[in-house]
């Protein structure tokens, strides 16, 4: 399979002008492999206000998605595991691109698996300590990983996918997300 540069369709037009910036992100993956991706761009007037949405930092474009103080979780992506995808995820890939603002962030990406039927049912939750990945503080850093998921993992449970400040305080931005088949 050929390693192809993932520019989502929606960003096309908005990536005709901007080429440099598009193709600096650094974002791969199989296209076929790709289950969703996010840069932030299109959501601002489409979406209730956010406050995890913001225009104070940004990967890509200008929009970052942000946790601090006031903001316990980001944005999250969530979806219907048999909408993502008709067959059985044994490995999913995250990829996305994270911003510290102070040494030590507890704040994670976290990939969670839950029963919409049973909230109180623990399928599956992993998550990246972004303080741990980054190269350093206020530098954009690509965090990548690879999540084992288990059998358990049914086609009527929801995935989601979002920032927690954990015990961060200071602002932690997150863009360019990317969630992929690593099967
Ligand atoms: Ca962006």
């Amino acid at each position: 399979m050929r390693l192809l540069p993932f520019y989502p369709l929606l960003i096309a037009s908005s990536c005709a002008g901007l080429l440099v910036s598009c193709s600096s992100r650094g974002t791969t993956a199989n296209a076929e492999n790709v289950l969703s991706y996010n840069d932030f761009e299109s959501l601002e007037g489409w979406i209730p206000s956010n406050p995890s949405l913001t225009t104070a930092k940004a990967h890509s474009g200008r929009h970052s998605i942000m946790v601090d103080n006031n903001v316990e979780y980001s944005m999250s992506y969530t979806s219907i595991v048999g909408k993502v995808s008709p067959m059985r995820i044994k490995k999913l890939g995250l990829s996305a691109w994270a911003l510290v603002t102070d040494q030590g962030s507890e704040a994670q990406l976290v990939v969670e698996v839950k029963n919409p039927a049973d909230s109180e049912q623990k399928i599956f939750w992993e998550s990246i300590t972004l303080g741990n990945e980054v190269k350093g503080i206020n530098q954009w850093t690509q965090i990548r990983k690879t999540f084992v998921l288990p059998e358990s993992v049914e086609p009527t449970h929801e995935l989601r996918v979002y920032m927690w400040r954990g015990g961060a305080t200071p602002p932690v931005f997150l863009d360019d997300v990317l969630i992929s088949r690593a099967d």
